[in-house]
């Protein structure tokens, strides 16, 4: 068969649609669909953990290297103050992110997914048989780098952010528009570099509002410290309105 015949008939059979293989994708579809159903019991264990122990929690999402661990030792140390705070991170191996949080005196807890790429809500479980979060006012859990997977696994959170940073190209939202039609807060990272990549921030900017309307977003540097403190500042007032919509506390 010549290579371009070969390519057409893989394509088709993975998109499902080959009527010679109807039973096939059939399948497929409820597998997953089952997959996704224990998550969501798992996810929904949890948040009754998280409403028990008053915690509000983060899901943390984006391509490798946008700069979530970056943003996160940035808005400790803006929250430490004020709220008792910990941190699960996940990774497919190292203990580096956790290191970095709990060298600013934050417990953390490493999830190590091997070969998996993305957090699931039962992994979340077993890391908080041994991660009490009694105690704490807010969780983040960071996830998996990556724009696809995690975006379907539901892992009990209130709050959903995303970090896209400039270097990744204006144009991510558009080809990964589920990871970012979920989140409540689009954080585009980077933005010192944009004189020296090839994006324009306003695209990239209204592409993210194209597939997500609702969504809040805000552009920051790192490097800089540029539009960290907005975020911080929006960040502390959800948590504030979670936590007076559930029995969550308060911190000191
Ligand atoms: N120039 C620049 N580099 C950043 C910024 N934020 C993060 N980085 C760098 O990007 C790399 C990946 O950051 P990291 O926080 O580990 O990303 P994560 O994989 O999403 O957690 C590191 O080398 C950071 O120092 C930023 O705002 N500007
Ligand atoms: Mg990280």
């Amino acid at each position: 068969m010549d290579k371009s015949k070969m390519f057409a008939q893989a394509s088709t059979e993975l998109d499902g649609a080959a009527p010679t293989t109807a039973k096939v994708p059939t399948q497929r579809v409820s597998v997953q669909t089952n997959v996704l159903q224990q998550n969501q019991a798992t996810a929904e264990e949890n948040r009754g953990l998280f409403t028990r122990t008053g915690t509000v929690v983060m899901n943390m999402m984006s391509g490798p290297g946008a700069g979530k661990t970056s943003i996160l030792e940035a808005t400790l140390r803006g929250l430490q103050d004020r709220w008792r705070v910990g941190v699960i991170e996940g990774d497919l191996q190292t203990n580096l992110d956790a290191e970095r949080i709990r060298a600013l005196g934050v417990p953390s807890y490493q999830i190590t997914t091997g070969t998996v790429c993305h957090l699931d809500a039962r992994m979340v479980a077993r890391a908080l048989a041994e991660f009490p979060i009694q105690g704490l006012d807010f969780l983040v859990i960071e996830n998996v780098g990556n724009l696809i997977c995690p975006s379907s696994y539901f892992l009990g959170e209130h709050l959903r952010v995303v970090v896209c940073s400039v270097a990744e190209g204006a144009d991510k939202p558009k080809k990964y528009p589920v990871m970012f039609n979920k989140a409540d807060i689009v954080l585009l990272n980077k933005i010192d570099l944009v004189p020296y990549v090839d994006v324009d921030l306003e695209t990239l900017r209204q592409n993210v509002r194209e597939v997500t309307p609702r969504a809040e977003i805000l552009a920051l540097s790192c490097k800089t410290g540029e539009g960290l403190g907005a975020w911080i500042e929006w960040l502390s007032r959800t948590i504030e309105r979670l936590s007076q919509g559930s029995p969550v506390k308060a911190g000191p």
